[in-house]
């Protein structure tokens, strides 16, 4: 996985290129990663790369030509990458979507700055716009690094044994079960004892069923936005059926 960014700080993704498993899968040449400044392409000896807005009003808005340039030469280098703008105008960033991008060979993000970019870019060079939540932030450089972090994560081999994708939140619909390292003992709290039975199934089963109950009460759209398999239900009907015992002595 190729990643190009264009962006007019590229130093902000210095720090980030270097630490943890971002900074592993580069060094394993999982993944191939850049940062390019928009300004390298702006033609004016002040490498200007944004302008007034059309229509007044305040702020700044970042101009197309440099844009241009930047994203059709990143294209060249990589033909099949999509490019992506991060824009709060996108489809909300998720698991989901991590998944259909760690599956292209490259990714362009366009980081915007100021008002955002000039809307003649998205016309003809943005395959997707993306946004990490409905909130605004001072440019895309954070949220770049967000999408670069998801999808890295997602690439074969990056994540090593210890460290699955698969059993992630999200990646079966259900947040994460909870987790408990040593001491056994924290402050008066104990470890739940089936987690150090060694009983791999019953700790799977209490995982599952933690990670049932954990959306159940945080997430509750996420269970019903679910296709719950057999097990899910049976622990769901367990759970109906004690609340109902507990109910029946009410009206
Ligand atoms: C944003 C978001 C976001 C808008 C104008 C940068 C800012 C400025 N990007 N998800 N939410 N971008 O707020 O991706 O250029």
């Amino acid at each position: 996985m190729h990643f190009t960014v264009l962006t007019i700080f590229p130093e902000m993704f210095d720090p980030f290129w270097g630490h943890g498993i971002v900074r592993r899968a580069i060094e394993n040449k999982k993944i191939f990663a850049s940062a390019v400044n928009i300004r390298n392409y702006a033609e004016d000896r002040h490498q200007v790369t944004d302008d007034r807005p059309y229509g007044g009003g305040s702020g700044m808005v970042m101009k197309p030509e440099p844009l241009a340039a930047a994203i059709r030469d990143a294209n060249n280098t990589l033909h099949a990458a999509k490019t992506v703008l991060l824009t709060p105008q996108g489809r909300v960033f998720n698991q989901q979507m991590a998944r259909e991008l760690a599956s292209f060979e490259g990714l362009i993000l366009v980081c915007g700055r100021y008002e955002g970019i000039d809307e003649r870019i998205c016309h003809d060079l943005i395959d997707y716009e993306i946004s990490i939540g409905d909130y605004v932030i001072t440019g895309g450089e954070l949220a770049g690094m967000i999408i670069i972090d998801a999808v890295t994560r997602l690439i074969p081999g990056v994540l090593g044994g210890e460290e699955a994708a698969e059993k992630d939140s999200f990646s079966a619909g259900l947040l994460e079960h909870a987790h408990y390292t040593r001491p056994r003992k924290f402050e008066g709290r104990e470890v739940p004892e089936i987690l150090l039975s060694g009983h791999h199934q019953e700790i799977e089963k209490w995982r599952l069923e933690s990670s049932m109950m954990r959306t159940l009460i945080k997430r509750p759209d996420l269970l019903q936005k679910k296709d719950l398999n057999r097990q899910e239900q049976a622990i769901l009907k367990k759970w109906r059926l004690a609340i109902e015992k507990i109910l029946k002595f009410y009206n």
